[in-house]
């Protein structure tokens, strides 16, 4: 029995601690994603406290019942006792369980303010959401944007991973606080990106925000999560993190080939006049 639990426990030790470090999808994954953000890691810390609380209630529970229905079986209280009422146990087990969930609710609150929006966000990545793709602008990088469409599976490439992979990678330099708009063109989609904590609606005439900063260099996933439509499954969204100086290259090169020609980007002196001329009124 002894060799029986070791070897239960050093197999779901492996499995646990494999699953800490890695950062790709593997097969018989569980728990959430490893976190690349500072929200994704608060969300991990929220998720694991709160599966204790669970676990320790849910096992409380089951030890009073099993207690109960043992310690007051028919056959051992052949004259059952007629108490209906215990004002006291009854406060307890009303008070009780609210100051759990107060105590629930104040790093809930905290963590949803601190993944709310970032006052000094260092960049803005706008996605909109489509049927059934995504699109991206970069308004402070020269107003460029484009779509991200899903890689068919016949077109796959060694190396591609399929119904993952998308045409155009968002591009994100790490290490910078990034302000995330969200808007759609048609229907409800939901950007959502476990590994970074960001998981938000766009909706049609609504612009929703939230903020990320990725902490390593890698090529993270995604998927739409608000059923869209036929071709919901897909959307995918696959970003890849770089350092900044590659960022930036990449900018300068993206500026050329993702040039909007509807909206182009206002010299930066127009803006200023315009912004004169209202203070001005
Ligand atoms: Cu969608």
């Amino acid at each position: 029995m002894n060799r029986f639990l070791v070897t239960v426990s050093v197999l779901l030790l492996a499995i646990f601690a494999g699953q800490a470090w890695a950062s790709e999808p593997t097969p018989w994954q569980m728990g959430l994603q490893p976190a690349a953000s500072p929200t994704a890691a608060m969300i991990v810390e929220l998720h694991d406290a709160l599966l204790i609380v669970i676990t320790v209630i849910t096992v409380f529970v089951l030890g009073l019942l099993m207690y109960a229905s043992i310690r007051f079986r028919e056959s051992r209280n052949p004259t059952p006792s007629t108490t209906t009422h215990h004002a006291l146990l009854e406060i307890a087990w009303t008070v009780v369980p609210v100051l759990i969930l107060v105590a629930i609710a104040i790093p809930s609150m905290k963590l949803l303010y601190f993944a709310d929006r970032i006052e000094d966000g260092e960049m803005t990545l706008k996605v909109v959401g489509h049927q059934w793709y995504w699109e991206y602008q970069y308004p402070d990088h020269g107003n460029f944007g484009f779509d991200a469409n899903l890689i068919p599976e016949e077109e796959l490439k060694p190396g591609q991973k399929r119904q993952m992979d998308t045409d155009n990678p968002v591009v994100l330099p790490v290490g910078k606080k990034i302000r995330l708009l969200f808007a759609s063109a048609d229907t409800i989609h939901n950007w959502s990106m476990s590994s970074f904590g960001v998981k938000v609606d766009t909706t049609p005439g609504r612009l929703n925000e939230t903020w990320v900063q990725i902490d390593r260099v890698g090529t993270y996933y995604g998927f739409c999560s608000e059923l869209c439509g036929v071709n919901h499954a897909y959307m995918p969204i696959m970003v890849k993190a770089v350092p900044p100086a590659e960022f930036d290259a990449w900018v300068k090169k993206a500026k050329q080939e993702f040039a909007r020609v509807d909206e182009p980007e206002a010299p930066a002196e127009a803006t200023v006049k315009v912004a004169e001329h209202a203070l001005s009124k």
